[in-house]
């Protein structure tokens, strides 16, 4: 391999594109899967357990496997434009792929509920950024109905193209193990991301490069829990704001995957993550930003509650990274210590 070519070239014979798709692309894809053999000691003894680090994609998330396809088939049609609604991911990507193609990209996002780095980005890429006052499921309700017009395309995940490019991490995980995890886990918002590794995993299958599936498990954080509650939830709040989300777009296609699957969705606290969230960093060197967490605290309560077989492969995917949210980061750490500049000064702050 020269270089990684980016999701659309890997796994060309997997998707849905022609000679006649331009390709837009950050050459996004090929990221570590980390074994975390401290963090298992502590949240999982006797398991074998990994990270997908989804944050080393180009604009720091997942999100980047679909928008190569959204963005590329959206330049095929010739669209005008793309638009999102975004708890901030989504709309990071979308921006940083629409300058790439060359097509003006529209954002709604929550007021007040998006992370600082999301945001810079959206904006330094020059996508038109409109905050709404209101949460992310207004958002996309507005971005629904204005879509429906041809010339702007939706590149939210019920754009079927954003699963189909999100199906590539399934089968990374496959040619970096060499087989399917027993269990995947991952944190669900709009559960679009769920969906589409279920579909990799058994595209995979079918094409003869694993034998047997993982179960598929999701975990939603506990003020934003639609899916685990069976009913809408109006004012989803958590501090991960990456999933607070009320009502997934994806949920039936979710509950068909943990089906199939014999998986599960169940949910985690605020605090559960954010433990999480320092453990990921403090033991394994990885910095994830907090939605991302809500896998690692799921799989801690699995553990807890006697679901995991000794021995078994579990893959925890981290969906964003950490840097996207500076200020949660601060949040639950230390004050740094400011001092004198002397050499006195400094050994006795640093307590050695
Ligand atoms: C870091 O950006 O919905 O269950 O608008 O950013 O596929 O929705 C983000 C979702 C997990 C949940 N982790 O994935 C958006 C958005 C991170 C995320 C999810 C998101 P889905």
């Amino acid at each position: 391999m020269i270089q990684w070519r980016g999701v659309i070239e890997e796994y060309r014979k997997f998707l849905p594109v022609t000679e006649a798709t331009p390709v837009v692309s950050l050459n996004e894809g090929h990221t570590p899967l980390v074994q975390a053999k401290q963090l298992a000691q502590i949240v999982c003894p006797g398991v074998d357990l990994y990270l997908k680090v989804e944050g080393a994609n180009p604009t720091g998330s997942f999100k980047d496997r679909g928008m190569t396809l959204a963005v590329s088939k959206a330049l095929e049609k010739k669209v005008r434009a793309v638009m999102c609604a975004s708890t901030g991911n989504t709309s990071a990507a979308a921006a940083a792929y629409g300058a790439k193609a060359g097509l003006p990209v529209y954002v709604l996002v929550p007021a007040n509920y998006i992370a600082l780095g999301k945001l810079s980005q959206a904006m330094i890429h020059g996508a038109r950024v409109i905050q709404i006052k209101g949460n992310f499921d207004q958002a996309l309700n507005i971005v629904k109905e204005l879509c429906q017009e041809d010339e702007f395309e939706l590149v939210n995940s019920i754009n079927p193209f954003r699963l189909e490019g999100q199906k590539t991490a399934a089968m990374e995980v496959c040619d970096q193990l060499g087989r399917a995890p027993v269990i995947h886990v991952l944190p669900v918002g709009n559960a679009g991301n769920i969906t589409a590794y279920w579909k990799g995993y058994q595209e995979y299958q079918a094409a003869g490069q694993i034998r047997d599936l993982p179960q598929m498990v999701g975990f939603q954080a506990e003020g934003a829990a639609p899916i685990v509650r069976g009913a809408i939830v109006e004012d989803p709040q958590t501090v991960a704001t990456a999933i607070r989300i009320g009502n997934p777009a994806s949920w039936s296609l979710a509950l068909r995957a943990i089906r199939e699957s014999d998986g599960n969705i169940d949910m985690v606290t605020d605090e559960q993550i954010l433990q999480a969230y320092r453990m990921i960093a403090g033991e394994e060197g990885v910095f994830c930003e907090p939605a991302s967490a809500a896998s690692v605290a799921g799989v801690r309560k699995m553990n807890a509650a006697g679901r995991l077989p000794e021995g078994s492969t579990v893959v925890c995917t981290l969906t964003g990274h950490g840097l996207k949210d500076p200020e949660t980061a601060k949040n639950v750490s230390p004050e740094p210590q400011t001092v004198q500049a002397t050499r006195e000064e400094v050994v006795a702050a640093l307590s050695i």
